[in-house]
């Protein structure tokens, strides 16, 4: 029995992607504990692939039922493979989704939906150099509505769930920041694809990680010490330092990999 599992911001288009995956085997309940949506369905013409339609979300913060349920299942119930599902006429923006996902270390697969906007628009997009920005995270394109590209994307998917080593797709902080990560890393003894996860946790002081990953307070302190100098040094709050992180990796790559047509425009006229 494989698990995919479909995360991606509000809007993106999960459910139509649950609906072109599952046919009409489905099944709605709630998450546990709270009155978020559980849709589960089993993959067409695959009775042993599961999928599951995570809540709507636009990051990995606690401060939302949706983004708590969404990072519990992916933490702890650990799906074979993590469908993440991009609006790809707003691709900048539904990034920042990305680099979360993909630093939680779970198999993960792009997807870009909502291709036919995108070229109605005579929007430009390379899925080569996004995978590339990402460390070779597979990327396909794909259109809900209009059913298109969804075979290839379980062809992917099957392809992604079957690869046994694991790979870590996540980008690199400033140099200041990924040293203290390391630390992060090394004093709470933290290992395994989720380890990165947890580090820019503790980095964050996330008020659920107490919860979630319980360290002796000699350690907490330890950290929270060295997330203090930081902080000072930098002149930024550390969920501050780690969100413009993300901002930046992204918009230091988007202009190789996205052309919208006014910007094609600029570039003939200019030169
Ligand atoms: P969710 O909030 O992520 O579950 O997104 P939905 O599946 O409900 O889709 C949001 C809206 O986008 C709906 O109006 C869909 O019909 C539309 N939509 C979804 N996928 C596509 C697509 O590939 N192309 C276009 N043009 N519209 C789409
Ligand atoms: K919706
Ligand atoms: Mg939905």
């Amino acid at each position: 029995m494989l698990t995919i599992a479909l995360a991606g911001n509000p809007n993106s288009g999960k459910t139509s992607l649950f609906n072109a995956l599952t046919g009409a085997k489905q099944h709605v309940g709630n998450w546990p504990g709270v009155t978020v949506e559980q849709k589960t369905g089993q993959l067409k013409r695959h009775n042993d692939v599961e999928i599951v339609d995570l809540p709507g979300i636009y990051s990995l913060s606690p401060y939302s039922p949706e983004e708590v349920v969404s990072r519990n299942y992916i933490i702890n119930e650990h799906p074979d493979v993590l469908v993440n599902i991009i609006d790809a006429t707003n691709l900048e923006r539904n990034l920042y989704l990305t680099t979360q996902l993909l630093e939680t270390g779970a198999p993960c697969v792009l997807a870009l939906n909502m291709m036919d906007l995108v070229r109605k628009r005579g929007i430009n997009i390379d899925p080569k150099k996004l995978s590339q920005a990402f460390g070779g995270v597979p990327v396909v394109e794909i259109s809900a509505l209009e059913n298109t590209g969804i075979d290839q994307l379980v062809e992917t998917v099957l392809a992604t769930a079957k690869k046994e080593e694991y790979k870590d797709r996540s980008f690199k902080y400033s140099p200041a920041i990924e040293e203290v990560l390391n630390k992060i890393e090394d004093l709470a003894g933290l290992t395994g694809p989720s380890a990165r996860y947890y580090a820019i946790k503790f980095f964050e002081n996330d008020e659920k990680i107490d919860q979630d990953y319980p360290l002796a307070p000699a350690i907490r302190q330890e950290i929270r010490g060295l997330v203090d100098r930081l902080e000072e040094a930098e002149d930024n709050d550390a969920e501050t330092l780690i969100s413009n992180g993300r901002y930046d990796y992204i918009s230091h790559f988007i202009h190789g990999v996205m052309e919208r047509p006014h910007q094609k425009d600029k570039l003939s006229t200019s030169d």
